[in-house]
């Protein structure tokens, strides 16, 4: 018994110094201290041994445990050392390493150009209107005087949807929403800036999805000279204080009369280059008092409300204040192109 004792010892000792983590450890100390282990086993036959063997055997189990015991804490003090320093190690931090540049963002082009224009336009008192990108054909056509089988309705081709719902291929039902909510009473003075879509093949001119701002002014005794002097502070604090305007007559189912607003070129102080192609003007939006019929549609009285509004594309306003040559670089997303908008740099 006391040769087994021994050899525990020597087995348990053995295992506890080549354990090589806390859990293999764990289960030394299950199999030889447990009670269902061999040390609990031998002092079960402590019974066949005689009375003077009995406390003398007792004494070295009790010793062998203890042995075993005291070398498993050892151990494990030892184990968790060495768990520490090794995590000490693998996350160690280089605090003497550069750090990484966060490298700052800035708005895409096209939005820098919407917010300048809205901010302008908030400045003079207007609040800024948005609605639905999928419209219906009422509010979109049949409300800006543009009946079923209107021929101008060919002139801007559609996404249709169903035969009433259509992707908006401009912002102006979100004007013709605003006026049939006021109920033909009160003045309207908004812009509404947004998405618009267009059956169009896309190129350097042209893309079947592009942005729009209009603005609507109504009340009573609005003149096309409010028209003009609303577009002449525009031009001028968009585009410099040394720019002149022009408005040469046009044609818009929504409005009547139409006008096009053109700014005198900088590019060559009005003699004519290529950016104005030799003219000394160059045009940047349409416009108009709102005809009669689409002040009614929205339950206005025309007798007693009239309004002026306007349109434009932010796309040609960025192309022209930045010198893009084409509109497809603003939907393309290279990087490349949109640093050059950063602010910082
Ligand atoms: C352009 C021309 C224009 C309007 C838009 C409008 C809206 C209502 C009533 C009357 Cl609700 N008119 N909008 C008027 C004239 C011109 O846009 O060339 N845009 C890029």
């Amino acid at each position: 018994m006391q040769e087994r004792l021994k050899e525990l010892q020597a087995e348990a000792l053995e295992k506890v110094t080549q354990a090589a983590d806390l859990k293999e450890l764990n289960d030394i100390r299950v199999s030889y201290l447990g009670k269902k282990g061999p040390i609990t086993e031998v002092l079960k036959g402590m019974g066949k041994l005689s009375p003077e063997e009995r406390p003398k055997m007792g004494a070295l189990a009790n010793e062998v445990r203890d042995m075993i015991t005291g070398a498993i804490e050892e151990k494990q003090i030892a184990l968790e050392k060495a768990a520490v320093e090794q995590k000490l190690a693998a996350e160690k931090i280089d605090v003497t390493l550069p750090g990484r540049p966060v490298r700052e963002g800035n708005h895409h082009p096209l939005t820098r150009i919407i917010e300048e224009i809205e901010d302008l336009f908030i400045g003079m008192g207007y609040t800024v209107a948005e609605g639905p990108e999928v419209e219906k054909d009422y509010y979109n056509f049949e409300a800006l005087n543009l009946p079923k089988g209107h021929p101008a309705r060919d002139m801007q081709d559609s996404f249709y949807i169903t035969e009433e719902i259509l992707l908006r291929t401009h912002t102006s039902p979100v004007q013709a929403r605003t006026m049939e909510q006021k109920q033909g009473k009160g003045p309207i003075k908004i812009i509404c800036p947004g998405k618009v879509y267009r059956r169009d093949n896309d190129d350097a001119t042209h893309s079947h999805q592009f942005t729009q701002i209009e603005g609507l002014v109504i009340d009573e005794n609005i003149r096309l000279s409010d028209l003009k002097g609303t577009l002449d502070v525009f031009a001028k604090k968009m585009f410099g204080a040394d720019r002149e305007i022009r408005l040469r007559p046009s044609f818009f189912p929504f409005t009547e009369p139409s006008v096009e607003m053109d700014i005198s070129c900088k590019m060559c102080g009005g003699h004519g280059c290529s950016t104005c192609k030799g003219t000394g003007w160059i045009e940047i939006l349409g416009a108009g008092m709102v005809h009669p019929n689409v002040l009614e549609m929205a339950g206005y009285d025309s007798k007693k409300y009239t309004g002026f509004a306007f349109g434009m594309g932010p796309e040609r306003i960025a192309m022209l204040k930045y010198g893009v040559d084409d509109i497809r670089h603003f939907y393309t997303n290279d990087i490349r192109f949109l640093k050059q908008f950063s602010v910082t740099e």
